[in-house]
Parts: C-alpha cells; sequence; structure tokens
C-alpha cells in the first residue's frame, strides 16, 4: 500500500518535471524553431543571473557544460525530447 503511494508520487513527480522542461524549452526557444541553439541557452542563463560576474560565469559554464551533455547526438542544438530527456534526469 505504502509501496503503491511512492511508486504514484514518484511518478506524478516525473510528469511535472516533464512539464517544466517543456515550458522551460519553449521559454529558451526564443526564436521558436523547435530547437535550442548553445546562444539561446546561454542569452537564457545571462538574462537570469544579473550581478556577480564570477557567479554569472559560473553559471555560463554550468549551461554550457549541460547543453553539451543534452545534446545526445551531438548536432549542436538540443531538441525538445534530448533537452526534457536532460532536464528530468539532472532534477531527478
Ligand atoms: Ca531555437
Amino acid at each position: 500500500m505504502v509501496s503503491t503511494l511512492l511508486t504514484r508520487k514518484a511518478g506524478m513527480g516525473e510528469r511535472q518535471r516533464t512539464a517544466e522542461a517543456r515550458r522551460l524549452f519553449r521559454k529558451i526557444d526564443t526564436n521558436g524553431d523547435g530547437s535550442l541553439t548553445v546562444q539561446e541557452v546561454i542569452d537564457y542563463t545571462l538574462d537570469n543571473y544579473r550581478g556577480d560576474s564570477a557567479e554569472e560565469a559560473a553559471a555560463i559554464r554550468k549551461a554550457f557544460d549541460g547543453f553539451i551533455a543534452a545534446d545526445v547526438d551531438k548536432s549542436g542544438s538540443l531538441d525538445e525530447a534530448e533537452f526534457v530527456q536532460y532536464y528530468v534526469k539532472s532534477q531527478a
């Protein structure tokens, strides 16, 4: 009984993270072409980290590393599936 509840809860968490990832994807995809470039990811990161320049540099590096890791087919851009998969995994 308890384990069923826990499993259900975990499943819901993943669905929520997937929905969150899709929303975030559309936000970052500023030209709306259905894929994310490094530039779009960096622009989004810069928009969200104002202030400390050392913190900003670290945020950009992290975004860049994340981009490389998420780009499974090494196409140089992220499609929604790649982004969602990476995001859900990184939030787990
Ligand atoms: Ca795009």
